[in-house]
C-alpha cells in the first residue's frame, strides 16, 4: 500500500503520525505543507480534509485525518513493532493512557502554556500565566508519578501512549525556554530538575528508531 502523509513541521499531531511511520519502518511520501502560505487551506488539501488540519494520511485513496486514528490504522495494517499492546490488558492500558493524556493532561499544557507562549501573549497577564502554570504542573506531576514507576506510560515498552504524549512535552520544553517564559519563572525548560522521570523518558524516546527522521525540521535551524 502506498502512503502519502500531509504534515506541518512542529505540529504535535503530525509528529505523532510521522514517528509511527518511521518507528515501524513504513515507507511513505512526505508532503510538508507551509502554514505561512496557507497550504493546508488550498482546495486540493481541503478535498482531503475539509477541516483544513494536519495530519492527513492518504493510503491508496483511503483518506484518514485525526492523528490517533492514523496511528491505529497503521498499527492494524502493520502490526510488527506493536504500539497498541499485544494482549487485551496491554491494549486496554495503552488506550487508557492515551485518553488520560488527550482528555486531561494535554489541555493545561497546550492551551494554558504553549498557546500563550507561541502567540507571544505570556507577559500580557503574568498572574494568569502563573495560574495556568500551576495547572500545567499538575499535569506534569501526574506524568512524573507514572514514569517514576515504569519506563514508559503504559509499562515497560514504548507504546502509542508515549508517541501521542512526547510531542506535547517537547513543545512545552521548547516554548518554556523562551525568554518570556524564563522571565516569568515558569521553569518548564528545566524538566531534568523539576520532573526527572519525565526528562529521562524524553531522553529514552529520543533513542527510538525513527526519532531523528520525524523530528520537526524547522526546530533544527
Ligand atoms: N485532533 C486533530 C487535531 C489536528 C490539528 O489541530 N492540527 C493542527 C496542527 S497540530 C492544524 O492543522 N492546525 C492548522 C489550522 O488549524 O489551521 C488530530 O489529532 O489530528
Amino acid at each position: 500500500m502506498a502512503y502519502d502523509l500531509y504534515w506541518i513541521s512542529g505540529s504535535p499531531n503530525a509528529w505523532r503520525t510521522m514517528l509511527t511511520l518511521e518507528y515501524k519502518g513504513i515507507p511513505y511520501v512526505s508532503h510538508r505543507l507551509d502554514p505561512s502560505k496557507q497550504e493546508h487551506k488550498t482546495p486540493e488539501f481541503l478535498a482531503l480534509n475539509p477541516r483544513g488540519k494536519v495530519p492527513v494520511l492518504n493510503a491508496d485513496g483511503v483518506v484518514i485525518s485525526e492523528s490517533i486514528a492514523i496511528m491505529a490504522f497503521l498499527e492494524r495494517a502493520h502490526p510488527t513493532q506493536p504500539l497498541f499492546g499485544e494482549t487485551p490488558e496491554e491494549t486496554g492500558l495503552v488506550w487508557q493512557r492515551i485518553f488520560e493524556v488527550v482528555n486531561t493532561v494535554r489541555e493545561p499544557i497546550e492551551t494554558g502554556i504553549i498557546r500563550a507562549l507561541s502567540y507571544g501573549e505570556a507577559l500580557k497577564d503574568p498572574e494568569a500565566m502563573r495560574a495556568a502554570a500551576a495547572l500545567a504542573t499538575d499535569s506534569l506531576d501526574w506524568l512524573e508519578g507514572v514514569l517514576t514507576q515504569q519506563p514508559y506510560l503504559a509499562g515497560s515498552k514504548l507504546s502509542a501512549a508515549d508517541i501521542v504524549t512526547m510531542p506535547i512535552l517537547q513543545m512545552l520544553v521548547r516554548f518554556g525556554s523562551r525568554p518570556d517564559a524564563v522571565a516569568l519563572g515558569l521553569n518548564f525548560h528545566a524538566l531534568a530538575n523539576s520532573h526527572p522521570s519525565i526528562s529521562a523518558w524524553l531522553d529514552r524516546i529520543e533513542q527510538v528508531q525513527g526519532y531523528d527522521a520525524a523530528y520537526p525540521p524547522h526546530w533544527r535551524v
